[in-house]
């Protein structure tokens, strides 16, 4: 099978060609990106996120135009809840909580309006959206036996927010055996101490959870 590679941090990195790396992009959601939905009702400035949208749709016509592996995250719970711990349900003290009803709906409930994918970044016919309860997209989600079946062993990492979904989801990875990859322009947060401080901790250590590049460098590399 074909590989190619990628300067990267903490130092290069080898990456499968024909279709052996997927791109993931995690939770770019109405609820976290738009003003109104989940994130906002936990205080945050959505306004920061969007820095990520266009990196991203320049991912995404790349990984398009090969024909390689997509992969959509979308954080939201089944309508009943059933799926939702009350340990989740009820942490801080958002104006709005999981399952109740704002701008764009019932909020990060599937089906919901809010629950759905930004339009600019919206998936196409055969691409995978996976919903996840969790913050990690391999948490109650069958992704990984998904993803051996389709003979994906390398993972590029997209989306919000850096330092929750973006960094569990890795870190999942990791343990998983897959080497992983953040683009850097291609993640937000609302915190951007906690944005840097994210792939600082995901590429210490010899890049003890996995390597950071930007979108640039990697359309460069790309076969
Ligand atoms: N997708 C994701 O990161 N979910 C969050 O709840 N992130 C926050 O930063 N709150």
């Amino acid at each position: 099978s074909t590989t190619f590679q990628l300067a990267a941090r903490p130092f290069a990195m080898t990456l499968a060609g024909a279709g052996g790396t997927a791109l993931v992009v995690i939770d770019m959601q109405r609820d976290f990106v738009e003003p109104g939905g989940f994130g906002a009702s936990l205080g945050n400035d959505v306004s920061l996120l969007h820095a990520a949208i266009e990196p991203i749709a320049d991912l995404l016509a790349a990984w398009r135009s090969r024909g390689w592996p997509i992969v959509h995250t979308r954080e939201c719970h089944r309508p009943d809840l059933s799926d939702c711990p009350d340990a989740k349900l009820g942490r801080g003290d958002p104006s709005l909580r999981i399952g109740e009803s704002g701008p764009m709906g019932r909020l990060l409930i599937a089906g919901e309006p809010g629950a759905d994918i930004i339009p600019a970044l919206y998936p196409q016919p055969g691409e995978w959206v996976i919903d996840k309860p969790g913050k990690g997209m391999f948490w109650a989600t069958g992704l990984h036996e998904r993803l051996q079946a389709a003979g994906i062993t390398h993972l590029v990492f997209t989306g919000v927010t850096t330092e929750v979904c973006v960094q569990t989801s890795m870190r999942e990875a990791n343990d998983r055996g897959y080497d992983s990859v953040i683009v850097e322009d291609a993640t937000e947060s609302y915190f951007p101490a906690y944005k840097r401080a994210a792939i600082e901790m995901i590429t210490a250590q010899g890049a003890i959870v996995g390597w950071s590049t930007d979108s640039a460098t990697l359309l460069r590399a790309l076969p």
